[in-house]
């Protein structure tokens, strides 16, 4: 790999080279072909659009994972016949990119047929970001939207033990061009993954994140971590947090947050649960003028790019122009990490 020399101590990696490491790092950790394939592809396009809380550092997470001994390294999801709108997906404890490229086509193919479709994965090993599934559906000119939890490691507004997980909601929305509108937040006030990389660095985390053990406010991640990290936006972050924990787990009859820690017990492995994508045809939903829905769209959008607001994934989307133009951008002590992983 080059240095990136506008960027102290970072490499500079091709897509199909640091796809390659990835894949490497993960069949030595004992997966199957198909899930690392699966797995490299969502990581590296975090990479590649500068999302490091979910890039290449997941392989370091995934180890740990695999090291706990919990998910199931060759497991083959099992797609169930599609009934009406719902398509079923048992991860059957592995990984979820998998699960998710193998219920993909069914999900699409209902969406079409229904108008709206839901994809229901269970009992998945989750570490990715949300995105890449969204825009996964707005390829295909679906609107979309994915709620998963994660491990309780949030406490409701009010209160100061966790409950919640930090619990994603990404929504989608085809446009003309290559870059759909895609928002994709924890509803937690900090990502987990980010407040892992602050321990990582040392660094404190913003004023807001997260309560110490003792529920006092602390920017410090380890206490937080031993404490409890907070929703966004207080009462209506945590209601969202809640409502992910309803729809992404009890509905589809998978585990809660709560429920997903506990399997744990204490392996510090990524959290196992379900996950619930929604996706809706604008074409059927529209009632026969979808070009004018989408006229509309392009209006809203245009509103707010007017007066110089920017829409959600622009940062990414500018990230992955440069990525294909001078390859992707690597921390160097985190490269040199996962290449010793990959041995
Ligand atoms: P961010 O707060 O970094 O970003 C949230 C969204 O807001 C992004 O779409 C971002 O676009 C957009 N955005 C940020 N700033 C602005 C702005 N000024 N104007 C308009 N839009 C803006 O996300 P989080 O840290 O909360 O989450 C990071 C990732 O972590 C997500 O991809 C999520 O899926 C993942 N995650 C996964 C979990 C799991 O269980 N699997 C759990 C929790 C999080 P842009 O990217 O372009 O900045
Ligand atoms: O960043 O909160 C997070 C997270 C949880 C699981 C995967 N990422």
């Amino acid at each position: 790999p080059a240095s990136a020399s506008s960027i102290p101590d970072t490499v500079l990696v091709s897509a199909d080279a640091l796809h390659a490491l990835a894949v490497r790092v993960l069949l030595r950790l004992g997966l199957s072909q198909a899930h690392a394939e699966a797995m490299a592809r969502t990581i590296v396009a975090g990479q590649r659009d500068d999302c490091q809380s979910h890039g290449v550092y997941r392989l370091l997470t995934c180890a740990q994972t695999v090291r706990s001994g919990k998910v199931e390294l060759q497991a083959e999801p099992v797609v169930a016949p599609t009934r009406g709108a719902v398509v079923r997906v048992d991860a059957r404890r592995g990984f979820s990119p998998l699960a998710f490229e193998r219920g993909l086509p069914a999900l699409v193919e209902a969406a079409r047929t229904q108008g709206l479709a839901a994809l229901a994965i269970h009992q998945c090993f989750h570490f990715s970001a949300l995105w890449p599934e969204i825009e996964a559906l707005t390829a295909h000119g679906l609107a979309a939207l994915a709620l998963t939890p994660s491990h309780a490691w949030v406490a409701p507004a009010g209160g100061h033990r966790p409950v919640f997980g930090t619990n994603p909601i990404a929504f989608g929305w085809p446009r003309p061009g290559p870059y759909p509108f895609v928002f994709d937040f924890a509803t937690s006030a900090i990502a987990r993954g980010d407040l892992e990389l602050h321990r990582r660095a040392g660094t404190p985390l913003p004023a807001g994140c997260g309560v110490d053990a003792q529920g006092r406010p602390s920017t410090d991640p380890l206490a937080v971590a031993q404490g409890a990290m907070l929703a966004f936006g207080g009462h209506k972050g945590s209601a969202l947090a809640a409502m992910v924990e309803l729809m992404a787990g009890a509905l589809i009859g998978d585990w809660t947050s709560q429920e997903s820690l506990e399997f744990d017990a204490g392996a510090q492995a990524a959290p196992c649960h379900g996950e619930l994508v929604l996706a809706f045809d604008p074409a059927r939903l529209a009632g026969g003028d979808p070009a004018a829905g989408q006229q509309s769209a392009e209006r809203l959008f245009q509103a707010i790019t007017d007066q110089g607001a920017r829409l959600p994934s622009q940062r990414r989307y500018a990230a992955r122009e440069r990525s294909l133009q001078r390859g992707i951008a690597v921390p160097r002590a985190l490269y040199e990490e996962i290449e010793a992983l990959g041995g």
